[in-house]
């Protein structure tokens, strides 16, 4: 298939599924073109089968908002006829499926089809989407997208409940390709030691958090936790992101004098290889509708001491493959994390049932090819999707 991709290429979740999936696709011979204001942070740009296209935003003295929608939805058209494209798949329903169902417009004038499929991943549905200013038109894209996914359960119900959509949604749930994101092998062991001496002396255990750093992933709630580990153990926390809220969460380990055993590393490539150095990871968002650098983070061997909020439930089981908490309880956080950190058996069986369920349930390899037969089934229909 000749797949168009759409997504925010900037660092976040829906972008690296969006990749991930492009490259994943690209890899079983499919043709993939991803249509974007920039290039998607992890895409190299040199994989066989992978085109990029950029979308040009002229500004112009009138606009005082340039209408990216509008150049997106023109070079959707664009790239879809020269590149003979099956279809479109675009991530984050705002403002992308507007800008899908005017290309499939555009080129249904010109006698020719374009499907297009939505994939919901969070504030699309559960945030932006509800403000007054977005739900007619968001709720009029997903209504007359030819296929819609969502990521979890907990987002399919929500889009249900809180757009009054009628149409069928699938949940193809987030996936990590289980050979990148794996605990490392035991030649890389030594530089696996190298690479964690910057952080830890060896008898020292580390804490990671790995996001964009906005207010809903509550960075602050990780330092705190940690605060409160620290007191007891010696570990350290890494931090890898940045975003709006990388300053507070400095000062507060400035405040809270632990400053010398937290390490910013601000946005890094290759995660891969700093999640396999983890013994814990922290995530103790607000909300989640998956909680993919959790998934990325279970793949590599490490548990998470995460919160009990939209999808974390169906990605996390509590007491096997992490711990879940209520949003904001950090001191019950910080005891579930020494209870596991004091008890390396418990620990450890945590560890392996982490990594096995990212293999049996969310591998690449697994999850993938549900994407190619729901686009098939998008294809095989005449006009929008109809199946469950
Ligand atoms: O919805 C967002 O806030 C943005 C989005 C992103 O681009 O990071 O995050 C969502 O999509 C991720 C990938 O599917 C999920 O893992 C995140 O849980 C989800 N974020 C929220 O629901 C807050």
């Amino acid at each position: 298939m000749r797949i168009g991709i759409t997504c925010y290429p900037t660092y976040g979740g829906s972008g690296v599924v969006a990749t991930e999936l492009g490259i994943e696709l690209a890899a079983l011979g499919h043709e993939i073109h991803f249509i974007s204001y920039s290039q998607p942070f992890r895409l190299n740009g040199r994989d066989d089968g992978i085109f990029y296209h950029e979308v040009p935003v002229s500004s112009y003295p009138l606009f005082e908002f340039p209408p990216y929608d509008l150049a997106l939805a023109s070079r959707m058209a664009e790239v879809a006829e020269f590149y003979a494209l099956d279809l479109l798949h675009v991530h984050y329903a705002i403002p992308h499926s507007v800008s899908a169902l005017l290309a499939r417009q555009m080129l249904a004038a010109r006698g020719r089809r374009l499907p297009f499929v939505t994939t919901l991943h969070g504030t699309d549905i559960t945030l932006v989407g509800l403000d007054r200013s977005y739900l007619p038109i968001t709720r009029y894209a997903i209504q007359e997208s030819d296929g819609v996914t969502a990521i979890s359960n907990y987002l399919r119900e929500k889009t249900f409940a809180d757009f009054n959509v009628t149409r069928p949604i699938e949940t193809i749930t987030n996936f990590v390709n289980c050979d990148v994101y794996m605990p490392l092998k035991d030649e890389a062991q030594k530089e696996k030691e190298c690479v964690r001496r910057h952080f830890a002396a060896p008898d020292e255990p580390i804490l990671m958090h790995l996001s964009n750093f906005r207010p809903v992933k509550r960075v602050s709630d990780a330092v705190k936790v940690f605060a409160l580990v620290a007191r007891e153990l010696p570990a350290q926390l890494v931090l890898v992101g940045d975003g709006p809220d990388r300053s507070s969460a400095e000062w507060l380990a400035h405040d809270l004098g632990i400053h010398s055993r937290v390490h910013f590393l601000g946005k890094q490539d290759r995660v891969n290889e700093l999640l396999a150095l983890a013994d814990l990871f922290l995530m103790p968002s607000e909300m989640e509708s998956f909680g993919l650098a959790a998934l990325e983070a279970m793949a590599c061997k490490v548990p998470s001491i995460a919160t009990r909020v939209g999808g974390v439930p169906e990605l996390i089981d509590d007491g096997v493959t992490g711990l879940l908490f209520p949003v904001g309880e950090v001191e019950a956080m910080a005891a579930g994390a020494l209870g596991l950190l004091n008890d390396p058996a418990r620990l450890n069986a945590m560890r392996e049932s982490a990594r096995k369920t990212a293999q049996k349930r969310f591998c690449a390899n697994l999850v993938v090819p549900r994407y190619v037969r729901f686009y098939e089934q998008v294809l095989g229909g005449q006009g929008k999707h109809t199946s469950g």
